[in-house]
């Protein structure tokens, strides 16, 4: 399991809206686990996996330039208001060597994994890089959790509506409400915790795709 990826780094995004909505990002977070606390998962006393001990993250708050729809600014608490009185900068050119130089830290391959990534998250993350003239390495991986999880279910509850959401796996892992739902930090914490209770299934043949692959969301 080891093979494809070195690093997983799980990935959220918040932003002012949908892809309709041509959003522009308002939170970006980033957890790196290397692939051995993938495959070694901690327990407590009563079999409950743990968050790894070893992290790195990278969590910033980004001042959109755009409206925060309604929608957006009520699940995730970010709005115009709120971004600008702590005045955060935009998503510029010094965020993205940010992000490059958390990811350059990592023992490589790195493997990007996000939440619906390939239909938001990549997609919309390419958008805001190129809007910079900045771009990862075209080389690196990208895996969409949401795809991964549908792969492991069968025919019948493969496209059963929201039985796939992220709250609604950790649901049926945990047996309680994820923490911090909508919130970027909160939400790739819960990925990494789902994404470890099965992370020997998940990746047995995952369906990557290279950083190079994923298209814009809009330009
Ligand atoms: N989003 C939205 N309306 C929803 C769900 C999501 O506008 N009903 C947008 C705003 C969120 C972003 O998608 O910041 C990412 O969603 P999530 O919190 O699920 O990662
Ligand atoms: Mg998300
Ligand atoms: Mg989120």
């Amino acid at each position: 399991m080891g093979e494809v990826a070195k690093t997983f780094v799980f990935l959220d995004l918040e932003a002012t809206g949908l892809n309709a909505d041509l959003p522009k990002i308002t939170e970006i977070c980033m957890i790196a686990v290397h692939v051995s606390s993938l495959e070694n998962p901690v327990t407590d006393d009563s079999g409950e996996v743990q968050l790894p001990r070893v992290l790195d993250k990278l969590c910033l708050c980004v001042d959109p330039g755009k409206p925060v729809s309604q929608g957006a600014s009520s699940i995730t608490g970010l709005n115009n208001e709120n971004l600008s009185n702590s005045e955060k900068q935009k998503f510029d050119t010094s965020l993205i060597n940010s992000v490059n130089e958390f990811i350059n830290r990592q023992a490589k391959p790195v493997c990007l994994v996000a939440h619906n990534g390939f239909f938001y998250d990549f997609p919309l993350l390419k958008t805001e890089l190129l809007q910079q003239n900045g771009d990862f390495p075209g080389t690196m991986l990208c895996l969409d959790s949401l795809q991964a999880f549908r792969r492991l279910d069968d025919q019948t509850s493969k496209y059963v509506k929201g039985r796939h959401t992220l709250p609604e796996i950790y649901r049926r892992s945990f047996g309680r409400e994820p923490n911090h739902s909508h919130f970027a930090e909160g939400d790739v914490l819960t990925l990494i915790l789902v994404f470890i209770c099965q992370a020997r299934q998940l990746l047995e043949a995952p369906l990557y795709k290279t950083w190079e692959e994923i298209k814009p969301m809009y330009t």
